[in-house]
């Protein structure tokens, strides 16, 4: 364990800790590692969401919750804590976010704790195309979906020498049907998404230390649903029916119907979302908050650091600032990473 890691975590913190590293010191040299107190993890994680050069939600750091499960010691531990997670962090559709840290000794096979499966027919793909690996993974665990286009997909745990499912309950998945207040923009079909975007594929590191199972949310801007999940030709694929129901000319693409359609999309998520009292933020809101953030890092002496080209929304991202200025891609520790190789 590399005891200067450990310092430069520690020296981001208010006060002083002289006393503290000594002590890890000590533990180091003992025990060849160090254990962070609850209060130190949920700093470190906060400072992670800080450090996330890929996020627009940034203004937010400060109030990230952090639910301390390294205690878990068996699956049903785990799984109990992930359903306690999506029950707190939905809390009725006012998001919190939450981040749980489970032990390193258990990992989840899903990108995210709530996606969509996908099923191959002779119709094509029904449900969403992203999950079609997962979606098989399951079934060959003995799961089977209904064969909607919106069956959540069940958890997959694994210790790293069996893997376990377990289905989520209703309760614990709170979802939002997608409809335009002025008109039928699926031509009678239901849409509708998920609540809480929750990642459980990234990696936490702080002080030197991996934490590779910290499954965490905070809430949906629109356009990852309305320009993305339901839009993309590699997932929903909803704009041809969209464009066709509102009476646009979808025969060439000069009439812009692509953009009209996309436009009618994301005013039709943000207006569900509000209808049914979920947390969600409009781009143009979300880049506002980002430029307080930036703000908020200069005046307390931190450079802002980003990656521009996630930063900027997938809708008219020059009407926001983010696309007229630049980011500095530099990786600040502690920070969330890709996970680092396969599971065990
Ligand atoms: C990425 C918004 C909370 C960490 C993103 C993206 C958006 C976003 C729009 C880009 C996603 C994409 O294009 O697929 C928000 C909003 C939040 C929020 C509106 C509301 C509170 C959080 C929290 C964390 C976090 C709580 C961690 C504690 C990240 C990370 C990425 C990201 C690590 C990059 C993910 C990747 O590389 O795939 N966020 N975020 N965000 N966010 Fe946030
Ligand atoms: N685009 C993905 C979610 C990525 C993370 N987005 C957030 N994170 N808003 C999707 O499911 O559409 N967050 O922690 O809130």
């Amino acid at each position: 364990m590399d005891i200067q890691a450990a310092r430069h975590f520690f020296s981001q913190l208010e006060g002083d800790h002289a006393d503290r590293l000594e002590a890890i010191i000590t533990e180091i040299e003992q025990t060849g590692t160090y254990t962070l107190t609850t209060d130190e993890l949920t700093e470190g994680a906060k400072l992670a969401w800080r450090n996330s050069n890929r996020c627009i939600g940034r203004l937010f750091w400060q109030t990230l919750n952090v639910r301390d499960a390294r205690d878990a010691k068996t699956f049903d531990d785990v799984f109990e804590a992930l359903v306690s997670h999506l029950r707190y962090a939905t809390n009725d559709g006012k998001i919190r976010s939450t981040m749980t840290v489970l032990p390193n000794e258990f990992r989840l096979l899903n990108a995210q704790l709530i996606r969509y499966a996908a099923y191959e027919t002779e119709d094509g793909i029904i449900g969403d195309p992203l999950s079609l690996t997962m979606t098989r993974q399951a079934e060959r665990l003995g799961w089977s979906g209904t064969g909607t286009e919106f069956d959540v997909l069940p958890l997959l745990i694994t210790d790293g020498r069996e893997v376990r499912l377990y289905e989520l309950p209703d309760d614990a998945v709170l979802e939002v049907e997608i409809r335009h207040e002025a008109c039928d923009l699926f031509d009678g079909r239901t849409i509708k998404w998920h609540a809480v975007p929750a990642i459980a594929d990234m990696e936490l590191e702080i002080g030197g230390q991996r934490f590779t199972s910290i499954p965490f949310n905070g809430w949906y801007m629109e356009t990852e649903i309305g320009a993305r999940n339901l839009a993309d030709t590699d997932r929903y694929n909803l704009l041809p029916l969209v464009g066709a129901s509102l009476g646009l000319d979808t025969s060439k693409e000069r009439t812009l119907w692509r953009d009209r359609a996309l436009v009618e999309l994301n005013v039709a998520v943000l207006q569900s979302f509000e209808r049914a009292g979920v947390t969600i933020v409009d781009h143009h809101t979300a880049a506002k908050q980002f430029k307080r953030f930036e703000k908020n890092e200069l005046d307390a002496g931190r450079d802002v650091t980003g990656q521009w080209s996630w930063l900027i929304p997938p809708l008219s991202p020059a009407a926001t600032h983010v696309f007229h200025r630049h980011y500095d891609d530099k990786i600040v520790t502690p920070n969330l990473f890709a996970r680092s190789g396969c599971p065990f």
